[in-house]
């Protein structure tokens, strides 16, 4: 267990010496463990860090919960670019904040990660070395005031729609890490709306440069949800363990429903021209998505992957020297205590 210490150190951690990360749990053949285990996910009950789970689940859990955190961290990026050029001290405010809070949303998910015996830094040399995923969306340019408020609407539109599920999710931490969350990102998605609405109340060349940011970034959004479900390997399993409660090709469809009236009331066209209402699904119909393009991205050759790790792997670096004062200020203050206690 890492020794945690008082609120007043920041629960700053001090590292336990490393015995190899996501040790098999203890007693795996136990069919009586598998069988309370298969009974709470039947009952449809929350998996907590002190819980027997299958290895399987808690390597699943792993990886989504650090994918999704690498997202959130990498994906402060794109709208960094403009803190230092947002138009108003108001945008500015704004923008910083909602920056700030994916932040927030990175940490806790890396913190929800560690109950499952996995450490912060392996996961985030699985990020820096390349090796880990995170989403496809944040390796896209920002290079107008408009995609700012375009991410804001449909990227942070398409999060919540992915992750107000995830608050039903089987695993305790992850599930309530992702109720705060999505608090969040609903504002982050109104802000965006609201930005835009601006900028579509301006001047021509405002309303061009928010239909631009529109036609750039609204397919890599569609296929952030992720492969259809005949192509996508972890569904099936995930949903069975409650991780996933609906399927990629199910959110996609709901995010095209819901998105198709908020450009109409902002005045954009959606880039997409067999987007029509199908009376008999109660749905839009829409075009095909390019998977080739996605799964470049995914697979590094997108435009920006390169620049985005590579700032990444700047910041981490340059931050070496607070994490040394936070843990030497962390390892006085336990010496004092134990003195102190003697
Ligand atoms: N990008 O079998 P599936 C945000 C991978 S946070 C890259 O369907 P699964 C907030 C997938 O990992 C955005 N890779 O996988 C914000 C798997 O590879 P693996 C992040 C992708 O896990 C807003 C392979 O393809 N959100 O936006 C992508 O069942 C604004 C096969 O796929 C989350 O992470 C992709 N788009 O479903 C921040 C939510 N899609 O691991 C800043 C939690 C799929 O086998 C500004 N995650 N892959 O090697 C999830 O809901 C799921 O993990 C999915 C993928 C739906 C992303």
């Amino acid at each position: 267990m890492p020794i945690i210490l008082p609120m007043d150190t920041h629960a700053m951690d001090l590292p336990e010496p490393r015995t190899g990360e996501l040790e098999a749990a203890p007693d795996a053949h136990s069919a009586g463990r598998q069988q309370r285990f298969d009974r709470k996910m039947e009952d449809d009950r929350k998996i907590e860090p002190q819980d027997w789970m299958p290895d399987a689940y808690r390597k699943t859990l792993v990886r989504q919960i650090s994918q999704h955190a690498h997202s959130e961290i990498i994906g402060m990026q794109p709208e960094g670019n403009w803190i230092s050029r947002a138009p108003s001290l108001k945008r500015k405010a704004i923008l910083l904040a909602k920056v700030q809070d994916e932040g927030g949303h990175g940490l806790y998910l890396y913190s929800a990660a560690e109950t499952l015996g996995v450490s912060r830094d392996a996961l985030l040399d699985a990020l820096h070395s390349g090796k880990a995923k995170y989403s496809s969306i944040f390796n896209y340019p920002t290079p107008t005031w408009s995609d700012v408020g375009v991410i804001g609407w449909l990227v942070d539109g398409a999060a919540i729609m992915n992750q107000v599920p995830i608050c039903r999710c089987s695993y305790g931490p992850y599930a309530r890490a992702m109720i705060r969350i999505c608090k969040e990102e609903s504002f982050h998605q109104r802000q965006g709306f609201e930005s835009l609405m601006t900028q579509m109340r301006g001047t021509a060349a405002q309303r061009e440069m928010v239909q631009d940011a529109v036609n750039r970034w609204y397919w890599p959004v569609l296929a952030m949800f992720g492969p259809p479900d005949a192509d996508s390997p972890n569904s099936a399993q995930g949903m069975r363990w409650g991780i996933k409660r609906i399927s990629n090709d199910d959110l996609r469809q709901k995010f095209v429903d819901a998105t198709v009236p908020q450009a109409k009331i902002l005045g954009v066209n959606l880039p997409d021209a067999d987007l029509k209402w199908n009376e008999q699904r109660q749905h839009y119909d829409y075009g095909a998505i390019d998977w080739d393009d996605f799964w470049a991205v995914v697979n590094g050759q997108g435009p920006c992957n390169k620049e985005r790790l590579a700032t990444r792997v700047k910041a981490h670096a340059d931050g070496q020297w607070v994490r040394d004062a936070a843990l030497a200020h962390a390892r006085k203050q336990q010496a004092r205590q134990l003195k102190e206690a003697a």
